[in-house]
């Protein structure tokens, strides 16, 4: 591989001209940037920002081992028989390294190494899931810039910030593999909630039906006024259920999610602009829990302490203290632009 060269600020303009002009390579060293959070990279995001707007962006969580990669990868080869150009991006919250899923993902998309239809990274964690969401969102510029038709979103159901990732989606598909059992009741409500497609991947297993059926009547409980999701059963080892899949996420409303992409960039804004807004309300809640849960368990925040030690204390409860802590921030003025970056 060609040894990465740390390029001063002013290389930005070539690296952006080499995006805009689809070179893979050039995508590649603009992620490492944004990635490692270079020295201007934000400049670098704001740049190749405008030039987005027009991929399908398809979020695929779901839990370890569902088959996430296999079927992306079988997505992509449907997606290239369409004649559709395909980016990947692999995120891993969970591991602070590429581990081994990841690393099995890149020998698995090895398969299109050479294809300049299909860009294939991935991310991990290195520990700090601040840094990771907001490489994330710059790295999805990117790619979007780069042009592709559709870029998919991988991520791992391990924790709440599935969610998070998957608003970056317009599409979002949950795999609930069978074999889940109880676990699919416990599957996280709010992941379930987002769904677009549920895939019941691993179809070829016998209990395939019962978690089906188990996910019909779920989202027969769902909030009536969330957009219809459909369930899909696919056999990503062997293709099974996969165009009939690509044809459920052709056919998904498509949310603009892109924040302050109202200029209007074409296709990538859908019909759904309500939905829209609820999935940047919802961004924002997640955002915003985020940052509070960092906040407590830094102690950063002199208000959200003095709540807590009234509960060391035994003086509140913690239902009362949630009351009280939000109370105590909605007295809060508003931070001035740039507040404290960090206490
Ligand atoms: N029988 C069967 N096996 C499958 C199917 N899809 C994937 N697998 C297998 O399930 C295993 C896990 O697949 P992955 O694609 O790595 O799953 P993943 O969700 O990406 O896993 P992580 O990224 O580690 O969370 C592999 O051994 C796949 O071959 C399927 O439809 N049927
Ligand atoms: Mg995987």
């Amino acid at each position: 591989m060609n040894p990465e060269r740390v390029d001063a600020a002013p290389a930005w303009a070539a690296l952006v001209h080499g995006v805009l002009a689809r070179r893979q390579r050039a995508l590649a060293r603009a992620i490492t940037a944004i990635e490692n959070d270079a020295p201007g990279a934000a400049d670098l995001v704001a740049a190749l920002r405008p030039h987005g707007g027009r991929a399908r962006i398809v979020g695929v969580t779901g839990p370890p081992g569902a088959g996430k990669s296999t079927l992306i990868d079988a997505l992509v080869r449907e997606w290239r028989a369409r004649g559709r150009t395909v980016a990947v991006l692999a995120v891993d919250p969970s591991s602070p390294v590429s581990g081994g899923a990841i690393l099995g993902d890149r020998v698995r998309m090895a398969r299109h190494a050479g294809d300049p239809g299909v860009f294939v990274r991935s991310l991990a964690s290195r520990g700090h899931l601040g840094g990771l969401v907001r490489a994330v969102a710059g790295v999805v510029h990117a790619m979007d810039a780069f042009g592709p038709d559709v870029i998919v979103l991988e991520t791992v159901g391990a924790g709440q910030s599935e969610v998070e990732f998957a608003d970056h989606a317009q599409v979002r598909l949950v795999l609930c593999p069978p074999g889940l059992g109880d676990d699919v009741q416990a599957m996280k409500a709010g992941v379930l909630e987002v769904a677009d497609v549920l895939v019941v991947n691993k179809a070829d297993d016998p209990r395939a039906g019962d978690t089906e059926r188990q996910l019909a009547s779920m989202l027969a409980l769902r909030d009536p006024s969330a957009p219809a999701a459909r369930i899909v059963s696919t056999v990503a080892t062997t293709g099974e259920g996969v165009a009939a899949l690509a044809e459920a996420i052709d056919a998904a409303p498509a949310c603009d999610t892109r924040p302050g992409s109202g200029s209007g960039s074409g296709s990538g804004s859908g019909s759904g602009s309500d939905s829209g807004e609820a999935r940047l309300r919802r961004r924002f809640a997640d955002a915003l829990a985020a940052g509070l849960r960092e906040q407590v368990l830094s102690g950063a925040n002199a208000t959200l302490d003095a709540v807590l030690a009234r509960v060391a204390r035994g003086e509140l409860r913690l239902d009362e203290a949630v009351e009280a802590a939000l109370a105590a921030l909605a007295r809060a003025p508003a931070p001035p632009e740039r507040a404290r970056t960090h206490s």
